[in-house]
């Protein structure tokens, strides 16, 4: 083989990985987004977090039912608790939380769901997921947020249809 040649080879071997590599990231972005529906939170709108207290919807915070099989969780975070602490909901809810902070960045994250979202001060922050099976589920900051960071935390009931 003529020299030529084998740098000809040697650059088709980096071209393809270049180019397989872009498209992998590609089908597993897709894949995330549509199939497994992981997504950026999305601007659900902001509010003033010095006035929470006069603000709906955390005026009033606590679970609500919406419709037949599905709720609103209207949540409050601060150093170093969620408001409210406890949610109950049947097996085969769809719950929509709908939540921000007080005061300092807070996360709100359900393990074997779709809820891993950031609580910012001011900004609204809403997500959904399906609870299908019947269990406690741990409702946990996963951002550090000050010295109490790892007490703050709270559940999920969903008891199962009677
Ligand atoms: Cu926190």
């Amino acid at each position: 083989m003529r020299p030529s040649n084998t740098a000809h080879l040697y650059e088709l071997a980096w071209i393809l990985p270049s180019i397989a590599l872009p498209i992998g990231m590609l089908v597993a972005l897709v894949v995330t987004a549509f199939g497994v529906g992981v997504h950026v939170p999305g601007d659900a709108g902001r509010v003033d977090p010095t006035k929470l207290a006069t603000t709906a919807p955390f005026d009033k915070p606590g679970v609500f039912q919406v419709a037949p099989g599905r709720y609103e969780v209207r949540m409050v975070a601060q150093i170093w608790s969620f408001t409210p602490r406890e949610i109950r909901v049947p097996a085969g809810s769809t719950v929509t939380f709908i939540a921000t902070s007080r005061d300092v960045v807070h996360g709100l994250f359900i393990p074997r769901t779709t809820i891993n979202v950031m609580l910012l001060p001011g900004q609204v922050a809403r997500v959904t997921a399906r609870f299908d099976r019947p269990g406690e589920y741990p409702l946990v900051c996963h951002e550090y947020c000050g010295i109490a960071h790892h007490t703050m935390a709270g559940k999920v009931i969903v008891e199962p249809r009677s």
